[in-house]
This record gives C-alpha cells, structure tokens and sequence, in this order.
C-alpha cells in the first residue's frame, strides 16, 4: 500500500526547498487550526480568507519566529477536503525547518510524496485521473503538456468513463433482474435495446482510444517520413533540419538504404524524422531492402513529406492517410515547376523556415483535443479490456448467449471503466500514482 494513514494532520513545505521570496508550509487535517492558535499570534481568518500576523513559538521562553500570511481553507472547501491551513513565510529554509518542528511537536506529522493530493482523492474531491493531471501539471515540459494536463483537470476523462459506465450499468441491472424472473422468462427490455446501448457504450469506448493515439504522439514525437525518388535531396533536407551531416549524401542514386531517424524540436512540439530510400523501379538487391523498409516507414508515418526537386521533377500523385507536405528542393538551381509545393534549397537553406511552419501548423491542428482525452497506458489498458468485454458482450447477445454469461461480459467492462476513474481502489494503482509525487502536493 502507499504507506498513507488517514486521519490525523500532516504538513509540508509546498514550494521547493531554499531561499526565495517565500515559502509555503502546508497543514492539512483535523488538527490544522489547533496547531495555528498555538502559535499564531491573530485569530484564524475565516475559511477562503488569510491574515498577516507573527508567529512566535515557546523555546521554552516565546521568541518570534517570522512575519507571515495565514491562509485557511475550512473543510471541505480546500484541496483536501479537510481543513488547510498555509503559511507563507520569507524564503528561509532556517525558517521553515523550525516552523516544521514546531508543529511537528504539536502533534503533525511529516506528509508523504503526493499525500496532500492523496487525501483529496479519498475525500471524493478529485478523481484518479485528476490526481494524474496534478502530477502532470507539475512535470509538464511544454505549453501542449500543459494544456492537456489541465484539461484532464477538469474531469473530463472521469465523466466520459461514468457516461459509458452508466450505459453499462443499465445493461448488467437489466441482466441482473431478467436472471431473477428466469422462471417467468420475463424479458425487461428487447434484444434491440440492449444491443443499442451496448453499440452506443462500445462508440464512446472507441473514440476515446482514438484521442490517446493523437496525445501519446505529443509526448513522444511526431513521425515525420521524408519520401521521394533517388537524387532529389532527401539526406541533404533531413541533415539540414538536424542541423549536422547525419546522413550520407552522394551525387549517385540509391546512396540511402537504411531508414534513419532523429528527433528534433520544432516550436513547443517533439519531431522524429525519418530520411529513406529512394523509391525507384529497377534498384540493386540491397537497395530493394532499403525501398521495402522506406515505405514501411511511410505506413507508419504522422505525416509525411514528398520530395521532388528542380532537376528530377514529378511528385508520385499517391493518396496517403495522413497529412503530405509537398517540396521541390534544388531550388538554388532554377525556378520549380509545380506550384503547390514549398520551394527549398537543402544547399543554401532556403525555404527551411517554410517547411519547419508548415508542420508546426499540421501538428497544432493535429492536437485540438477534446476533454475526455486518455493520455496514458494506465487508461488505455483498462480502456481496452472495457472494450473488448463490451465487443464479447455484444456477440453474445446477437447469438443468444446466456444471460448470466453476457452479465459477467458487463460486469468486467464496468470495473474496467471504474479502475479509470478510480471508483475501484486497487492498492498497485494508487501505488505507481502517488509515489511518483513530491512532497507537499
Ligand atoms: N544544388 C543543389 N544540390 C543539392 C541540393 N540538395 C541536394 N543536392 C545534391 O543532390 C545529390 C543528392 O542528394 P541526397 O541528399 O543524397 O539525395 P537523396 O538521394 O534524395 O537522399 C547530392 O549530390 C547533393 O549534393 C540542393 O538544395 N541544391
Ligand atoms: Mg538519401
């Protein structure tokens, strides 16, 4: 288990340790306001409101300790849904240590990593997902991060979990009470409407998987795959974006054979380029394996950029799934002759800015997530089992399955859709969330 014990008051520092303008202890629990009468020399303000004041503290004769603001937030209305008490004090880690000590012998204890956002979580105050989003927030290295970390926030996952739970629940009562009339053979309601709301279930289901794809791309890199016949100026593009000669580049066709890659950051967004073979008909066998893993890596790609250029001129006119960004490259040679592509020269640099704009705009666009947005494999795990429970419910209605039998399908996905949200408190879950917090959140 985390280790948590519940019940009694614990404190922290909120801020990071050293000096600065100030620091922030923190107090959360029964004993909160006790602890601030003891040394605080005002009355506690009212809950939502702060007092400036002075603590002394007995030592055994009493010294004044520090000028301080005294917030109060009564329970539940706080983080923790118990009473919080914070005390900004100046920056001083002296300070601090003897604040904590202080109320360390008034009878708080130290809080554990995470603890404080612990208690909110028990006291029905956030949800697990919401927990996650705090300790995302604190992590989050982009202003992208940031913003999905702040949606998730809000609760957008966990409503979206208890829409498809709710849909699920109607289904395992129906089940639940069709079994108790077994002998009467009452049906409660119709095959069709069963089968509606399980359909509508495994809908939302699905497309919530399909936002996880789009947020997991914006923490681990967006695949761009340079593509093209041999000569045009693939390698030279793909080492003019990294910024140093990765790959070879050579004046005879079929140099690149492999597929390399690398990743580079382009505005706030994470990029893994890929630069391939050549694709052409009648190459060298070892070149052939170079093609057969070039348009693999095409498949797989976020987006994908064909290139032709001023000498070797023609894009291939193939329909891809994602977004291609077209660009004729040599451009220092002479005029392009296609007008819908981005004119570049990997030579001299020109029209790179461009090309660097165009897929900043692709992945902006890419990202408008929406609120019940998955962001992790905790979610997309139980997400998945949900779905597939649901899927294995589905057929066994259609093909007459036992009512019993398809009840433990809904009873599967249910607790699936719960570990979500957290409503089932499994001790590993909460195990790999808190410990990854620090202390004083
Ligand atoms: N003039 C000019 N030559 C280029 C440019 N980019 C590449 N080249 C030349 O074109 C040839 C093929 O380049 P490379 O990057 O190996 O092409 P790839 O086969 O598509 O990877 C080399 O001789 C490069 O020096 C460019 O922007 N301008
Ligand atoms: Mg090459």
């Amino acid at each position: 288990m985390t280790g948590y014990r519940e019940g009694d008051t614990i404190c922290a520092e909120a801020t990071p340790r050293g000096r600065g303008g100030i620091s922030v202890v923190r107090i959360s629990g029964p004993d909160a306001s006790r602890l601030i009468a003891e040394i605080f020399d005002k009355p506690l303000p009212e809950s939502g409101r702060f007092k400036f004041g002075r603590i002394i503290i007995s030592d055994p004769e009493p010294r004044p300790l520090d000028d301080v603001v005294v917030s109060f937030f009564g329970n539940p209305h706080s983080y923790t849904g118990e009473d919080v008490i914070e005390i900004s004090t100046h920056g001083s880690p002296v300070i601090v240590a003897e604040l904590l000590e202080v109320l360390y012998r008034g009878g708080a204890r130290s809080a554990l990593p995470g603890e404080f956002t612990f208690r909110a979580y028990l006291n029905g105050q956030i949800d697990l997902t919401q927990a996650e989003a705090v300790s995302d927030l604190i992590d989050a290295s982009s202003r992208e991060a940031v913003q999905v970390a702040l949606k998730q926030l809000g609760g957008g996952i966990g409503r979206a979990c208890e829409e498809i739970a709710m849909l699920v629940e109607r289904l395992l009562i129906y089940a639940e009470l069709e079994l108790d009339f077994v002998e009467e053979d009452v049906e409660l309601s119709s095959r069709d409407e069963k089968l509606q709301l399980v359909s509508e279930a495994i809908e939302k289901s699905e497309a919530m998987l399909s936002g996880y794809q789009k947020s997991r791309r914006l923490r681990e890199g967006i695949k761009v795959v340079l593509t093209g016949p041999p000569n045009v100026g693939k390698s030279s593009i793909y080492n003019m974006l990294l910024g140093e000669a990765r790959a070879i580049v050579h004046k005879s066709p079929g140099t690149t054979r492999d597929v390399l890659s690398a990743k580079i950051v382009i505005g706030s967004f994470v990029y893994e380029f890929y630069d391939t073979a050549g694709l052409r008909e009648t190459p060298e066998e070892i070149e052939d394996e170079g093609i057969s893993r070039a348009l693999r890596a095409v498949e797989e790609a976020d987006i994908v950029v064909e290139v032709e250029s001023v000498d070797l001129p023609g894009f291939s006119g193939k329909n891809y799934q994602m977004p291609v960004v077209k660009v004729t490259n040599k451009c220092d040679m002479g005029k392009p002759t296609s007008t819908d592509s981005i004119s570049i020269s990997a030579k001299t640099g020109l029209g790179i800015d461009k090309l660097k704009e165009r897929l900043l705009l692709i992945a902006s666009d890419d990202v408008k997530l929406t609120d019940g947005t998955i962001n992790r494999e905790r979610h997309y795990t139980a997400l998945n089992s949900g779905l597939m429970a649901l899927n294995r419910g589905r057929e066994g209605l259609r093909n007459g399955v036992p009512g019993d039998m398809i009840a433990e399908e809904w009873r599967e996905a249910l607790s699936a859709f719960d570990e979500i949200s957290g409503k089932k408190r499994l001790d590993e879950i909460l195990n790999t969330i808190f410990g990854k917090f620090c202390i004083g959140k």
